[in-house]
């Protein structure tokens, strides 16, 4: 006997095993008219409604013809800091460029002077708070960084909730450690030296977090590729899998860095040149793009997708949520502006938010599909077909969120009009 059918489901999305690269991004099967067996945390069995009708099970629910998707996955968060930046708001409207603001002083180093003043658990609370919300738009596993600390004890703390909030088991959370961030101000002029620093911290992270990923910003005024080709040995040697932010701003090779050493994605890639496209093309690493924070960086030009996709590239999408250059944890908006922005269709949107998105993070096992055997983690829509949802942007479409098996957010309906 299953524990739970859900049936009655009027589009059953089901990206093909992944990492889906360049003309494969475009295929998206569906089902209609189908159902799920699930057991515990597990999905047992997909067939079609009418067949349904023969399994027992001790509840059954009616999807009512939604549309359903494997759980969203978002590959890129910077999930845990202190503070926010919106005094920043005015400097940028006035001008100021992320990058000046940063040498100000300002920007990321903002958030590392408030995220080392916090207490963990305040941390937590909010980082908490952030992940439901997060949830509520149909994300079910994610990657979240460190990088607010910039020194031994803050990263660390940053880890420990990142760590806690994985083991509360709301969400799965691939932990990422971006000492590399920036160069905190003791450190000014001796750039290397805090390199040093973040090197000699790789086996303490390893020892002391659950962090399977390093990265590094490399972009001007802050990390080179020389550092970050340094960095990514050392992380290598110490077990890690790399993630890098690369040629977001200025294109100064990260992507190519990426290539040589095998990282498991490369992020941003706004100003990625075309020959590195190809290199990324003919590799394994995961093309991670962020539109939003394009957007809300008040640029013109965003990562050419169509030509990754073009060359044969595996793109995912991700939100890039962080309190200074995108301030949104809604992966949905990402996804419309991939569309309007990036011109990519709804076939290659759901596949980068999905099977792309769990590869970028190392989570294909567990996340991104709808298997039998796989873990339940399911979203359902309040949209007539699956390419509505890029199309109708800026609100959230998910009506229920599944994770292994479980309910963990719906909407209230009483919140939208409520009953007197
Ligand atoms: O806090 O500004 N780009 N790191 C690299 C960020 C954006 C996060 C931030
Ligand atoms: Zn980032």
């Amino acid at each position: 006997m299953d524990d739970q059918i859900i049936e009655n489901i009027g589009t059953l999305l089901l990206p093909g095993a992944g990492p889906l690269k360049g003309e494969a991004m475009k295929e998206l099967p569906v089902r209609h008219q189908a159902a799920i067996a699930i057991k515990g945390e597990k999905v047992v069995w997909i067939g079609s409604s009418e067949e349904a009708c023969a399994r027992q099970a001790r509840h059954r629910f009616n999807a009512e013809g939604k549309v359903v998707s494997p759980g969203l996955v978002d590959p890129h968060t910077h999930l845990v800091f202190g503070g926010s930046r919106e005094e920043e708001l005015a400097l940028k409207q006035a001008g100021t460029t992320y990058l000046d603001i940063l040498k100000s002083g300002g920007g990321i180093l903002s958030t590392v002077r408030a995220t080392r003043q916090a207490d963990e658990s305040s941390l937590y609370g909010k980082a908490r708070r952030f992940a439901s919300g997060m949830a509520a738009y149909g994300v079910t596993s994610l990657e979240a960084k460190s990088g607010y600390g910039l020194d031994e004890e803050t990263e660390l703390k940053q880890l420990a909730v990142i760590d806690r909030l994985n083991d509360e088991g709301l969400l799965d959370i691939a932990a990422t450690f971006l000492g590399p961030h920036a160069i905190p101000p003791e450190y000014k002029g001796r750039e290397d030296a805090f390199l040093d620093q973040m090197i000699d911290l790789l086996p303490v992270i390893k020892q002391k977090t659950s962090a399977v990923f390093t990265d590094i910003f490399c972009e001007t005024g802050v990390f080179t590729t020389e550092q970050g080709a340094r960095f990514m040995e050392a992380s290598l040697r110490h077990g890690f899998q790399l993630k890098i932010h690369a040629d977001e701003i200025d294109p100064l090779g990260g992507t190519e860095l990426a290539v040589q050493y095998g990282a498991v994605s490369a992020d941003h890639l706004v100003a990625a040149s075309a020959e590195s496209i190809k290199q990324l093309a003919a590799s394994e690493t995961i093309a991670v793009l962020l539109p939003g924070t394009t957007f809300y960086l008040g640029k013109d030009t965003y990562a050419d997708a169509g030509k990754m996709i073009q060359e044969g590239a595996a793109v995912a999408l991700a939100t890039d949520f962080n309190p200074g250059s995108c301030v949104t944890h809604n992966l949905q908006m990402i996804m419309a502006l991939a569309a309007l922005k990036m011109k990519m269709t709804p076939e290659e949107i759901w596949n980068a938010v999905t099977v792309n998105a769990a590869h970028a993070i190392g989570m294909e096992k567990v996340a991104g599909r709808i298997t039998v055997g796989g873990q339940a983690d399911l979203v359902f829509w309040d949209i007539p077909n699956y390419k509505y949802l890029p199309y109708h942007y800026g609100v959230n479409h998910a009506r229920a969120v599944w994770k292994r098996g479980r309910l963990i957010w719906e909407r209230r309906e009483a919140d939208v009009f409520p009953i007197s």
